[in-house]
């Protein structure tokens, strides 16, 4: 293992604050973006489409080779504790770090044991029974054991409101540039990361679109 294969969350903010999402459907996509953007790149979210195209063995593998990232499984847990907790052994098995759930399930179904755990506790698209009561979902997303929190990143109130009640949780926000969200944006009001897709995997460009968005995170200006 190099020095880097075991940098948390927190380090890997100190460098960088890009997550990078890859939800493609053709399997080579996915290392074709991680040969592209290289060690620049420190995290990376993966999803379904990734269990989907690659297969686990598949996904596997790809944590296998790049060993230096941090790889989060974007599972949107919503189950009971029991299965939620066969999932992440499952997962951290293919070598994931952390993994997202749902914050509406509460604090009852009790969250993995094996791994980070993000609670996501709204949503970019919606309104979602999260904006009805996002109140309480913060309640309940206080009581779980984690290590952070998802909020959009192209709602910057939100952002906001979630930092005032998680000042130290690592807050990591999607919904940057495709959905309309700006990187600066969601740091000034208090993210950690953004997480970004096709702002990324689709650019022409791809390395110069990453520098893009740590200097405007750097900036963090709307
Ligand atoms: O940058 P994009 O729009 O191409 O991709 C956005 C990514 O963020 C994609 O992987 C989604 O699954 C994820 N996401 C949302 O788009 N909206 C949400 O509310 C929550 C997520 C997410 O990451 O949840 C953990």
């Amino acid at each position: 293992f190099g020095e880097a294969s075991h940098m948390n969350i927190e380090e890997i903010r100190g460098r960088s604050r890009v997550i990078l999402a890859i939800d493609e459907e053709e399997p080579r996509k996915y290392w074709n973006v991680l040969d592209a953007v290289g060690s620049s790149v420190k995290a990376v979210k993966l999803g379904w489409m990734a269990i989907l195209s690659l297969g686990s063995d598949g996904v596997k593998s790809l944590i296998n080779g790049h060993d230096d990232k941090y790889f989060i499984m974007d599972a949107k847990m919503a189950d009971v504790n029991f299965i939620n907790e066969k999932i992440a052994r499952r997962m951290a098995g293919l070598g994931f770090d952390g993994i997202i759930m749902h914050g509406f399930i509460g604090p009852s179904n009790a969250p993995p044991s094996v791994m980070d755990v993000f609670v996501l506790i709204s949503m970019t698209q919606g309104p979602t029974l999260y904006d009805a009561s996002l109140e309480r979902a913060m309640d309940y997303t206080k009581a779980i054991d984690r290590r952070g929190i998802v909020v959009p990143g192209n709602k910057p109130d939100i952002i906001r409101k979630a930092r005032e009640q998680f000042p130290s949780d690592v807050i990591i926000s999607p919904g940057i540039g495709a959905q309309g969200g700006s990187i600066g944006c969601a740091v000034k009001h208090g993210a950690d990361f953004g997480i970004v897709g096709r702002s990324i995997y689709e650019s022409s460009d791809p390395v110069e679109s990453l520098k893009r968005l740590e200097r405007e995170a750097a900036e963090s200006q709307c």
